[in-house]
């Protein structure tokens, strides 16, 4: 394996090259290379300036994240890039591709920067549950105004070149595309000018009047909801703005230290990797997907037109069947508002919107214009009648090859796939909603699935920015089989006595979004209440069932759409207010069903619905539906809110324990021991003293 730093000497100019693949990760072989390099340029009377720039695709993408978790070695960042920031000889970092972490700290330890056009430019550690921790939140203040460095350290986002020179950030735009030349003449041109060492923890802070931090303060500790890394990241900014920068330095570092311990790192590390991992899986490893250049769609409703969306946005033709011409003409409409959305939010240029609406998207009513589709994804009604007279007509007209989608949320792919003659290419592609938004795509593989066609898949989700996870065929698949099993835990628990109210208070404080509840009457009652009846023939009857939602719907209560469901909700206002009647249907349950309700805490709230959350999801992973916990993890974080700092259901598992898990679902089966069966796997791993990381690969 060659050095991953090499430095040559051209005309008085040392030019160190960083070349560590993929993305020039500060790794301890780079760091020493590193500062070895600058100590003997330095130390060289013939070098007027230093050059530090990456080889490949960018320049460097931050410390290595690999080695977290492991003993640090030396040489530590922190103190390489202050050593690099003394030294008498003026250093240029060179920047493209994305200098990130602490590779834009180390760019900040450099005298100078030059940057490619299409460089980018971030601090994302407090992704990763950390902050800046080799002096980014010291330098980066001194360089540009506070409050953009506030914003750039706490969301971890990527400024672009532009923005970089307008803030003071880079020196210099390069013309064309080599780097390396452009580092060069830059440093030339230093030395043409006499201009010598210009240290960045020389400059003083920018200005920043103490009203203004503690109003940064106050819109990010609002913003984090139990995230700790962005409000740590606001004290390591008060340090740079009130210390001297040594003292603000050790500041930074204490943070930094303190963060590296916490749950919240362990967890988003595993995400960052898990998000990384959960597209290898051996059954498509060197596998081509076919080639996918025209998509057919069939069903404009909210999800057909999503699909459509964001098969357009990643550049695909797509063709949408409606029924008649009223329903394409509100398909189009809807497609063009969803492209219209993306114009706002900066993600499409106007002109590619007309040129998508022009010639990459139109609508028929003929199934025969699928004649040339490469994939063609129904999303028309979710009822096995009605997919597999679709699956029987396309199977009739598409091309051979083409691949068939279904895009149901439950159905069983193998039902679907017997009406055609071509099982090979039936495949289930879940999208969640809004579809142009949501990561998340569940490709559900079933029996006579083809790899290639599973390769496809996954093609197709990395093409739409998403991120494709494979689940096995079961009613259900990953996420909504763990919805419902949660979701009848829940209902267990308000008949136990905690109520609705209480339920979703406690799901907001673990950190999702919004309580069940308050999702279901955003979704509907109607919609779980047909659910409910279409499976009610094959209700077990030692199930304990809770009745209440039910007759909520039975009172014509279907949530926001009809003002009241589980809550009361007025014109003009957000959220809806608990509704004592609500209460009292339940109240009228448990007596029926003779329960005593007893008091619960938010935590015996939470203790419950992880529980069931993590049984149904070691049965999923048992059973082969999933292949890893990890693709639960990333399963609920993409598609069900699950909060990014707790890494998903199986990491949380470990993170509190599969013992205590087990030791909760005995408790409860006291009360329901039909619902609250251990699954095997979870008690195996107990058994074995294992995790469920162990299994990750
Ligand atoms: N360390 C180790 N491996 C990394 C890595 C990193 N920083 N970044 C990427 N990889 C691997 C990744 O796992 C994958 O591996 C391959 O590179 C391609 O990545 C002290 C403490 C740079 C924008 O958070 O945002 O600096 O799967 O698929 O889509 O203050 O990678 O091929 O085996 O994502 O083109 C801060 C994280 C670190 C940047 C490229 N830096 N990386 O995206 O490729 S903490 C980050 C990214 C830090 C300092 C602190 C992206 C990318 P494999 P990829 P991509």
């Amino acid at each position: 394996m060659s050095a991953p730093v090499i430095m040559t000497v051209e005309n008085g100019i040392a030019v160190i090259e960083i070349n560590n693949p993929p993305v020039n990760a500060l790794s301890q072989a780079v760091r020493s290379g590193l500062i070895e390099c600058v100590r003997e340029a330095d130390a060289d009377g013939a070098v007027d300036a230093i050059v530090i720039y990456g080889a490949g695709r960018t320049f460097i993408a931050g410390a290595d994240i690999k080695e977290f978790g492991k003993p640090p070695q030396e040489p530590h960042l922190p103190p390489l890039i202050s050593e690099m920031e003394a030294v008498s000889t003026p250093t240029v970092a060179a920047l493209h591709g994305t200098a990130l972490g602490g590779g834009l700290e180390t760019a900040l330890g450099s005298h100078y920067r030059i940057a490619l056009a299409s460089a980018r430019f971030g601090l994302p550690e407090v992704k990763l549950g950390l902050l800046p921790g080799a002096g980014g939140t010291q330098r980066l203040p001194r360089v540009i105004p506070v409050a953009k460095a506030a914003d750039m350290i706490t969301s971890g986002a990527m400024i672009g070149a532009k923005e970089a020179l307008d803030l003071g950030l880079i020196d210099e735009i390069a013309e064309g595309d080599d780097i390396r030349a452009a580092g060069i003449a830059f440093a030339q041109d230093l030395v043409k000018a006499g201009k010598g060492p210009r240290p960045t923890n020389a400059r003083p802070c920018n200005p920043v009047t103490s009203d203004e931090m503690a109003a940064i303060r106050a819109k990010v500790t609002k913003a984090a909801r139990g995230l700790m890394a962005p409000v740590s990241c606001i004290t390591a900014l008060e340090a740079a703005v009130s210390m001297p920068f040594e003292d603000g330095l050790k500041r930074e570092r204490e943070l930094f230290m303190e963060l590296m311990q916490t749950d919240q790192r362990s967890a988003m590390i595993h995400v960052f990797f898990a998000e990384r991992k959960v597209g290898k899986i051996a059954e498509i490893e060197g596998v081509a997907p076919r080639d996918i250049s025209q998509v057919g769609v069939i069903g404009g409703g909210t999800m057909g037109s999503g699909i459509a969306t964001s098969a357009l946005l990643a550049g695909l033709e797509v063709i949408l069947a409606e029924r008649d011409d009223a329903a394409a003409a509100r398909a189009l409409e809807t497609v063009g508002k969803n492209l219209s959305g993306a114009v706002k939010r900066g993600k499409l240029s106007q002109a590619k919107y007309d040129a998508i609406m022009a010639d990459q998207f139109r609508t028929t009513l003929d199934y025969a214009d699928f004649s040339n589709a490469d994939l063609v994804i129904e999303a028309v009604f979710e009822s096995m009648e009605v997919k597999q007279d679709v699956f029987g007509k396309l199977d009739a007209i598409c091309k051979p090859g083409a691949i068939l989608a279904s895009n149901t949320s439950y159905l069983n792919i193998n039902d679907i796939a017997a009406m055609t003659k071509r099982p090979q290419d039936v495949v289930g592609l879940h999208f969640f909603s809004p579809a142009h938004v949501m990561k998340l795509l569940e490709v559900v593989v079933a029996d006579k699935t083809a790899p290639d066609v599973v390769a496809s898949g996954f093609a197709l989700g990395k093409r739409m920015g998403k991120i494709a996870v494979r689940s096995g065929v079961c009613d259900g698949f990953i996420g909504n089989r763990i919805m419902n099993a949660y979701a009848k835990a829940i209902n267990g628990t308000v008949l136990a006595g905690a109520s609705p109210y209480d339920v979703d208070r406690a799901m907001e404080n673990f950190g999702l979004a919004m309580g069940l509840f308050s999702v279901a009457d955003l979704a509907g009652l109607d919609i779980g209440w047909a659910n409910r009846k279409r499976m009610a023939p094959n209700r077990d009857p030692r199930e304990r069932y809770a009745e209440f939602a039910d007759k909520i719907c039975e009172l014509g209560r279907y949530g926001r759409k009809t003002g009241r469901g589980f809550y009361v909700y007025e014109e003009g206002k957000r959220g809806g207010t608990p509704d004592p009647e609500v209460l009292e249907v339940i109240a009228q349950e448990r007596a029926a069903k003779g329960i005593q309700p007893t008091e619960m805490s938010d935590q015996d709230i939470i203790d419950r619905y992880m529980a069931a959350m993590i049984n149904e999801a070691a049965r999923i992973v048992g059973e082969g539906i999933a292949q890893r916990p990890l693709d639960v993890d990333i399963t609920l974080l993409n598609g069900y809110g699950f909060p990014r700092w707790r890494g998903g259901p199986m990491q949380y598992a470990d993170t509190v324990g599969l013992e205590k898990v087990l030791n909760d679902i005995k408790t409860y089966q006291k009360e329901d021991d039909y619902f609250w069966q251990p699954a095997p796997l979870l008690e195996q791993l107990v058994a074995e003293g294992k995790t469920f990381s162990s299994l990750n690969g």
